[in-house]
């Protein structure tokens, strides 16, 4: 027998992998919504045959992209809370697990964006680098508390997820000046924090965000302005407790070179040597450039982050669909 995946679950995968839902905690909680769907719509016949289905859910949600971990987290979560001896006792606790899971994620970052705001004064500079909610979480606790903070937005080439940040930002009424990703140097003279999120978080206090974070964040500790990284504990990455790294993402080279472009440059091709391009997601910042990791759970030096990852997470953990 075929599993049966409900088509609202490919489709919300296909906007994971467009990145039409991008960002680690949107797409964990995409995830985690489309898993509910896929419980709700089951007509199963056989409690066996309810399970398989979300476990073909699961794989095609995991499928999509690789390097934000809030996504396997979040399917493990739902799948561990998947319990019954029915159809219906199965997709209720499904519903609910998915339920349970996604107004956590909703708590966890508002708490740490209380916690991350402690460490912002009235008048403080940020600079951004792609669009973080968590991060974001931070200046809007700030703002709430009565802390006015303006913002330095990197525009985070080659998606330009900083125009994401700089909208929701003057939303907030932050004044944002918006600059090329080039730019970031000469602007840290004039920045009192980095804040950036975290797509995941390796044993060793490693962030793995958005291409382009470590070299902000080593030029940021030449420059002594600290940085910090607003990642709710979802984007802890147990593997690496194993000693797994972290898959980088390498997207299309579409999104760097335009076809017209690649035309422009090819010109006679046949008689050059071949030009590849390459466009990694994401990099991975050494510990020893992030001044402090803000969860939900408080606020922690990388290098003891691991503490709190063997208490969430324990010693061991299997693929989403093997829980
Ligand atoms: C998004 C990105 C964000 C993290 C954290 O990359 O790197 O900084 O995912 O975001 P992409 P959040 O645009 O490629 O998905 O704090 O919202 O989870």
């Amino acid at each position: 027998d075929q599993p049966v995946v409900d088509p609202a679950v490919t489709a919300t995968a296909d906007d994971i992998a467009a990145m039409q839902i991008r960002g680690a905690a949107t797409i964990a909680d995409a995830a985690a919504a489309a898993l509910a769907t896929q419980a709700e719509r089951s007509d199963a016949a056989t409690p066996a045959a309810f399970e398989r289905d979300l476990r073909a859910s699961a794989r095609e949600l995991y499928e999509t992209r690789p390097t934000a971990v809030s996504l396997p987290n979040a399917l493990r979560y739902v799948l561990r809370g998947t319990e019954g001896e029915t159809v219906s006792a199965l997709q209720s606790s499904t519903i609910d697990a998915a339920e349970t899971f996604r107004a956590e994620l909703e708590q966890a970052q508002s708490k740490l964006g209380e916690i991350g705001a402690n460490r912002l004064r009235d008048g403080d500079v940020v600079m951004t680098h792609c669009h973080s909610t968590d991060a974001l979480a931070c200046i809007e606790a700030a703002l709430e508390s009565g802390t006015a903070v303006e913002a330095i937005v990197k525009e985070t080439r080659p998606r330009k997820q900083g125009h994401i940040t700089a909208q929701r930002l003057r939303e907030l009424g932050v004044p944002v000046t918006l600059i090329v990703d080039n730019a970031a140097r000469r602007y840290l003279d004039e920045t009192d924090h980095v804040l950036v999120g975290a797509d995941s978080i390796a044993a060793d206090g490693s962030v793995i965000n958005k291409i382009g974070t470590s070299g902000l964040a080593v030029n940021a500790r030449e420059r002594g302005v600290p940085v910090m990284v607003a990642a709710q504990t979802i984007k802890l990455h147990p593997d690496t407790m194993t000693g797994q790294t972290v898959a980088i993402e390498m997207r299309e080279e579409a999104e760097v070179l335009s076809a017209d472009e690649r035309t422009a440059i090819d010109g006679n091709a046949d008689e050059m040597p071949p030009l590849r391009v390459e466009n990694p997601a994401f990099d991975v910042t050494p510990p020893r450039y992030v001044d402090a990791i803000v969860t939900e759970r408080g606020q922690f030096p990388p290098e003891s982050i691991v503490t709190l990852m063997r208490e969430l997470f324990g010693e061991t953990t299997a693929e989403p669909w093997d829980t």
